[in-house]
């Protein structure tokens, strides 16, 4: 190896590894890297799936392509001989951001588990150039700039692939690029992202992500998810999906000409799963190719029903997709006769209104399309796939009872344990053996060791060094100070409303107050937040500002700063989420319970040893279960309650405000004189009043109980062996929680991939 990276250093820049740069050595690696993965056998067989995405947040892809290839430690033996690091290598890398979150996340875990397990399958998507924005803070504020990642040598391969794709008033040629994805000692699939050659990026200055909505030819895969808070930005992002669905439709039937199949029996040969509905647009297209095709309307409806399956990830009524008519109109007219004949079948069929495709308002549901016209739908959690059939898709449930499964999310634990926290995985190998690396449920022996004090010290150990590499990254990266023996309490992901990152804000404020009461705690604090709020989302962004504005306070003062601190990570991303998430004690999962479909971090924490401090939601509700009362610290309204209160429309902040003074206290401490000297008046008396008047995520609702349950976690977090012993069954029950099961059970009840 060593011998081969001196040569593509000799070549490329006439060095080598002992005077050469550390971005050198990364597009040596890189390039290694892509030749291993050409090499690396395809796999294949007589039914292929295709998993669509408007996002797959892939993140940084050197060191776990490398291990994935078997190739890590030969790698870092051969940087090690010349005094190099791959850590430090791996830093050279410019992260892709092709996804928000979650949603995102999870497709890239699910690309990995699915060559891991041999699976044939392929991603297919858009190559946004800029992916989603870079988050700045500052003066306490978020900024978005544009995220460049692409660079001269990068994973994409240009493929010899071009498809025409028609909208009203013209048509853009695609340029496919391919992202090879190995899996872990197994074959590789790919990741297929389009793009066009007419973007120009230049009309998208430095440092903004402002740019002419309009001009579709320049900006089409400019940016992920441009703001579409106004009707330019929610066109361009139907011409966006339109052209992800498009190409993806032809290229799944160019692949299915080429390897002769016949048309007629699409579904032996493919699986189409839509992620969430904004891939939905491929369902009509399918439907018009066909027909192009010689199909006629009915088959082409039949073929395409038995091909495709829906996944929904939210129940929050916003992100459901409705689209106007008019607006696809105006991009793609040639599928509404296809849709409309679509929604009139199912009006001849079925009388209840909530089933329409098109509704009286003329706005076409996607996932109501999706669901007539899918044979699979299904839930992220199990919580989440009851509420999709007992409330929120219930008339649907009801229709098509045989249609409905929950496939409870997952992550790989290549990337979320081999790759973030190789110490840990390195120790388990020494306790368990090896074989945990494929089989995660082997995880469990490590419930052999949960009273052998040794091996306890030893995990409070790692999860020291995770702290002290943290303390030095956010040093170097924003001049912080942290205290790595202090407690780490972490919430990372989305910034939402109901995600409630403004109900730990209150507890900060608490715990504030407190200190300057006198009460001072016995180990210190570091509260550490990382979320990025879309850039049209007003009070997500003043949550921001609270938070940012509490750890100025704190900073700035010295009779509570020794003994609590928070910090707002800047720019959270999947290569943060990968140092934080090791070094994390506590793993905060506090949204309103029945709201977060299943939540992934989630298990990421667990997998790493923290302790879960959450609500009755998402998947907490199975981490629970797994790990058992005495392991997890589970507060706040249950689901059910929060869905009756919603029908009742019987919650009112301002009611608990009024009749609480401690609550009242914390409120106000918003629009404090400490607070108004640091802040923006207007931003944190925003915030206020939607607190006090509107909560709509019943933050009060649960401050209560989440301050006292907190103040416990804390107290149990000084009972070190106690402690010890969750994290540790934590990490022994996290087996389940690897996308390899949640794969095979896609397989096993969707796919029927041979
Ligand atoms: C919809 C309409 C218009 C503009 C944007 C959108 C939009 C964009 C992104 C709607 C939804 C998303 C992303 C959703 C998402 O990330 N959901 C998360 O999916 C995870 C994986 O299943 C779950 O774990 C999380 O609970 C869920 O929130």
């Amino acid at each position: 190896m060593e011998e081969r990276i001196q040569a593509v250093l000799r070549e490329r820049f006439g060095r080598d590894l002992d005077n050469c740069t550390k971005s050198e050595i990364f597009e040596a690696l890189m390039v290694i890297t892509k030749q291993e993965m050409a090499k690396c056998p395809r796999n294949t067989g007589k039914k292929k799936l295709y998993y669509i995405s408007a996002e797959f947040l892939i993140g940084k892809l050197l060191s776990n392509n490398l291990i994935n290839l078997g190739l890590y430690d030969e790698v870092e033996k051969a940087l090690e001989a010349h005094g190099r690091e791959l850590t430090e290598i791996e830093e050279m890398e410019m992260e892709p951001s092709l996804g928000n979150g979650g949603l995102g996340r999870l497709a890239a875990c699910f690309l990995d588990s699915i060559a891991t397990l041999g699976l044939p399958g392929d991603g297919i998507g858009l190559n946004y150039h800029f992916g989603l924005f870079r988050q700045l803070l500052v003066n306490n504020k978020q900024k978005e700039v544009k995220n460049p990642w692409i660079t001269g040598e990068s994973w994409l391969v240009r493929q010899p692939v071009s498809f025409a794709v028609p909208f009203k008033n013209f048509t853009m040629h695609s340029t496919l690029y391919d992202i090879d994805v190995p899996g872990y000692e197994s074959g590789c699939n790919r990741l297929h992202l389009f793009d066009v050659d007419s973007i120009d990026e230049n009309i998208v200055p430095s440092d903004s992500i402002n740019f002419d909505k309009y001009q579709i030819q320049k900006n089409l895969t400019l940016f992920l998810y441009p703001d579409d808070s106004d009707r330019a930005g929610q066109l361009l992002r139907i011409y966006q999906q339109y052209f992800m669905v498009s190409n993806g439709a032809q290229l799944i039937l160019m692949e299915c000409e080429q390897k002769g199949y016949d048309l007629h029996r699409l579904y032996d040969h493919v699986v189409i799963q839509i992620n969430d509905t904004h891939p939905s647009m491929v369902i009509p297209e399918l439907i018009r190719l066909l027909q192009a095709k010689g199909f006629t309307m009915q088959e082409a409806i039949d073929v395409v029903s038995k091909t495709c399956a829906y996944t929904n990830h939210t129940i929050l009524a916003e992100a459901l997709e409705k689209w106007p008519l008019d607006y696809l109109e105006e991009v793609v007219p040639h599928l509404l006769p296809i849709i409309h004949e679509l929604d009139a079948q199912v009006k001849r069929k079925y009388d209840d209104e909530k089933v329409y495709i098109i509704d009286k308002d003329k706005r076409v549901h996607m996932a109501h399309m999706d669901i007539h016209y899918g044979f699979s739908v299904n839930g992220v959690a199990a919580l989440h796939t009851e509420i999709l059939k007992n409330s929120e898709l219930k008339p649907f449930y009801d229709i098509y009872p045989e249609k409905f499964n929950n496939k409870t999310n997952g992550i790989t634990f290549r990337r979320w344990l081999l790759h973030c926290n190789h110490e840990l995985a390195d120790y388990i190998e020494s306790l368990i053996g090896p074989a945990f690396k494929k089989d995660a449920n082997e995880l469990e022996k490590l419930l052999e060791y949960q009273n052998d004090a040794k091996v306890l010290a030893k995990l409070e150990e790692i999860k020291h060094h995770r702290k002290e590499e943290v303390k030095q990254y956010l040093y170097e990266t924003q001049n912080i100070h942290v205290d790595a023996d202090s407690i780490f309490d972490v919430q990372v992901k989305r910034l939402h409303e109901y995600k409630r990152q403004q109900m730990n804000a209150l507890y900060a404020i608490y715990k504030y107050l407190d200190i300057k009461s006198g009460n001072k705690p016995k180990t210190p604090i570091t509260m550490i937040f990382g979320a990025k709020a879309a850039p049209a989302y007003t009070i997500a962004k003043d949550i921001i500002h609270l938070i940012l504005c509490l750890e100025e306070l704190i900073e700035n003062d010295p009779e509570v700063r020794p003994y609590f601190h928070i910090i707002m990570l800047e720019n959270y991303n999947v290569s943060k989420a990968a140092k934080i998430i090791p070094a994390a004690d506590i793993s905060e999962q506090i949204s309103l319970a029945s709201k977060e479909a299943s939540g992934t971090g989630n298990m990421k924490f667990m997998l790493n040893g923290a302790v879960t401090l959450g609500t009755e939601d998402g998947a907490n509700v199975e981490i629970r279960d797994l790990v058992g009362d005495d392991n997890i610290y589970i507060f706040g309204k249950r689901p059910q309650d929060v869905i009756d209160l919603y029908a009742e429309g019987a919650y009112c902040s301002k009611d608990i405000y009024d009749e609480d003074e401690e609550i009242a206290k914390l409120v106000d401490f918003i629009v404090s004189d400490e607070l108004l000297a640091i802040g923006d008046k207007a931003c944190l008396e925003r915030l206020y009043n939607e607190i006090l008047n509107k909560d709509w995520f019943m933050t009060l609702l649960d401050v209560k109980e989440y301050i006292a349950t907190k103040e416990k976690v804390y107290k149990d977090y000084d009972n070190r062996k106690k402690w010890n012993k969750m994290c540790l069954v934590n990490i022994a029950k996290a087996g389940f929680f690897s996308s390899d099961r949640t794969i095979e059970q896609y397989n096993e009840d969707i796919w029927h991939l041979s």
